[in-house]
């Protein structure tokens, strides 16, 4: 049975108080592309999003595919509430535009985590359509926060663009790497080592310690050759292990100095400025194609503009204005 329509106060009011079960539907709604939904998405957004507008902390954690990161999440997470945070989780993988459905709830549940009263695991059942984008993910950032979790980690599966992606709205990222030997290192893509603020080799126990060892060591020195970055942080290497619960301490008190190291230099807040820049760059330019596509007048423009730079001999950036042309607003 359907369940009722929220109106948007009831969405609002409900996400403040930190109800659960209006966030799950609030965050429905965000990643709704029903255009019955696209206004009332609106309404709620923007009465949320000062709540999260230069506030909360955000980490992204990247890795490969079963590197350990929601495991390693769990932990976190438990060592976030711990220390007085409410945490929120949510998973997304971007460059599919359509979650694959399970990053998170299938695999790996983090019980302890979904079910503490501090936290929030956004489930992602199988099957089930979500949004999965980045831009939902921005706006889903917001809602989480709005409902009082401040820090919110970000799941993604370093894949392709993906990581970069998760990287250009979160606050800092955490690259998890599970133990390997060697030229395996090399396996990994240079844009995630790049993006990465630290770096945790996971798995580090038992007989995988000394190659875990030898792997941050690795990292260490190849991090040490690469240039600064522009949040003036030097990346940290940290061994860990979910399973044997070392390293995690460590790890949450370098995750807690990255977010003190940026917030002191003003880094963190220009961040955040650039990140919306280039949000809104994205759309403008989503807004003004899709009007371009839509016009019937574009692919007889196109055409024309291309003859005009392979056969009439015209500079390219002359003939696009037979195209920009169909965009004259009139
Ligand atoms: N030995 C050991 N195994 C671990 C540890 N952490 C995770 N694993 C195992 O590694 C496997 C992958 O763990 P996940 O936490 O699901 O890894 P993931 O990176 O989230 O995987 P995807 O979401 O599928 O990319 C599971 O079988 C875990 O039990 C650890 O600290 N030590
Ligand atoms: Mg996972």
């Amino acid at each position: 049975m359907a369940r009722p329509r929220l109106t948007a106060e009831a969405y609002i009011e409900g996400i403040r108080q930190g109800e659960r079960t209006i966030l799950a539907r609030g965050l429905t709604l965000l990643e709704s592309k029903r255009a019955e939904d696209t206004t009332l998405a609106s309404e709620v957004l923007t009465a949320l999003w000062p709540a999260a507008y230069q506030t909360g902390f955000r980490i992204a954690v990247t890795g490969p595919p079963g590197a350990g990161k929601s495991t390693l999440i769990e932990e976190l997470g438990m060592a976030a509430i711990a220390s007085g945070r409410n945490v929120a989780v949510l998973a997304i993988d971007p460059s599919s535009g359509v979650s694959q459905g399970s990053i998170l709830a299938d695999k790996t549940r983090m019980d302890r985590l979904s079910q503490a009263e501090r936290a929030y695991v956004r489930p992602t059942p199988a099957g089930r359509h979500l949004g999965g984008t980045a831009e939902a993910t921005r706006e889903c950032l917001a809602l989480v926060q709005a409902a009082g979790f401040d820090l919110v980690l970000i799941e993604t599966v370093g894949v392709g663009q993906s990581e970069i992606e998760v990287a250009a709205m979160a606050d800092m990222v955490l690259l998890a790497l599970a133990p390997a030997a060697g030229d395996e290192l090399q396996g990994v893509k240079r844009g995630i080592v790049e993006v990465a603020d630290v770096v945790a080799i996971t798995k580090a126990e038992g007989e995988l310690a000394p190659l875990a060892m030898q792997a941050a060591l690795s990292y260490r020195q190849g991090l040490h050759l690469a240039p600064p970055k522009e949040s003036g942080w030097a990346v940290p290497v940290l061994e860990v292990s979910s399973l044997a619960g070392t390293g995690i301490a460590a790890l949450w008190e370098t995750l807690g100095a990255y977010h003190t190291h940026i917030l002191s230099n003003g880094y963190f807040g220009r961040q955040r400025k650039a990140q919306l820049e280039n949000w809104l760059a994205a759309k403008i330019k989503q807004t003004w194609e899709s009007r371009l596509f839509e016009n019937s007048d574009y692919p007889g423009a196109l055409i024309k503009a291309k003859q005009a730079v392979e056969t009439g001999g015209w500079v390219p950036t002359i003939a696009q204005n037979l195209v920009a042309e169909v965009l004259k607003v009139g």
